[in-house]
């Protein structure tokens, strides 16, 4: 299978981590997608990145359903439980964390890519209200558990590893670790698993 993506990706990081917690070799395919004529569109209309080439050529995308296609081709290491509330409480804490990312490169490309003069200042806080919402109900939910759900280690950690590793990667200077000494032990300890240390982004 190949993933095609980036290294900086927080969506692709997600897929790329579920895939070497599944076994699964994917190759990686890398695709700038603001580059004129990327060819990212004839896989995925929407022009987005991770988009996933699966076995028989096909292509899916979508970080969610990636990664839900990968957890349910063996059922070595499942990382989303097949039903019920379970499965329901780690989806929304995946929701959750893609929602921080969504909200963090809604400001940093407002930030960066618009000419200055086009630039929102009302329209960053406004996501960095929501990222900043984010990092609390992680914390909230977290409490001093090990894991996010379950007491076992699933999507719902990878995701939110790949959220908080984000804010590090692009926002070095919100410091989320200070007020949530239990969320931040939580992470160092995700953060030196192998499978997240074979994809930090390259330093920005
Ligand atoms: C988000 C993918 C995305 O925005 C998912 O796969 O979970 N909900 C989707 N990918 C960005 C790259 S990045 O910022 O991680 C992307 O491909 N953007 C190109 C564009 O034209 O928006």
């Amino acid at each position: 299978m190949i993933l095609i993506g980036s290294l900086t990706s927080p969506y692709v990081r997600k897929v790329r981590i579920v895939a070497a917690e599944k076994h699964f070799e994917l190759k990686l395919e890398l695709e700038d997608v603001w580059k004129p004529g990327s060819r990212i569109v004839q896989l995925n209309p929407l022009g987005k990145v991770p988009t996933l080439v699966m076995e028989d050529g096909g292509a899916i995308f979508d970080s969610r359903v990636i990664v839900e296609y990968l957890d349910q081709l063996t059922p070595v290491h499942r990382l989303i439980p097949e039903k019920g509330r379970e499965r329901i409480e780690v989806r929304c804490w995946e929701a959750l964390a893609d929602g921080l990312m969504d909200a963090a490169i809604l400001a940093r490309l407002e930030a960066t890519q618009r000419p200055e003069a086009q630039r929102s200042a009302d329209w960053i806080e406004r996501q960095m209200i929501k990222v900043r919402a984010a990092v609390q109900a992680m914390a909230r939910g977290l409490g001093t558990n090990e894991w996010c759900c379950e007491g076992k280690y699933s999507l719902a950690d990878v995701a939110t590893g790949c959220a908080l590793s984000y804010l590090d990667f692009r926002f070095p200077e919100i410091d989320w670790r200070t007020d949530n000494p239990a969320l931040t032990r939580y992470a160092e300890k995700l953060f030196r698993r192998q499978s997240f240390v074979d994809t930090l982004p390259p330093s920005a």
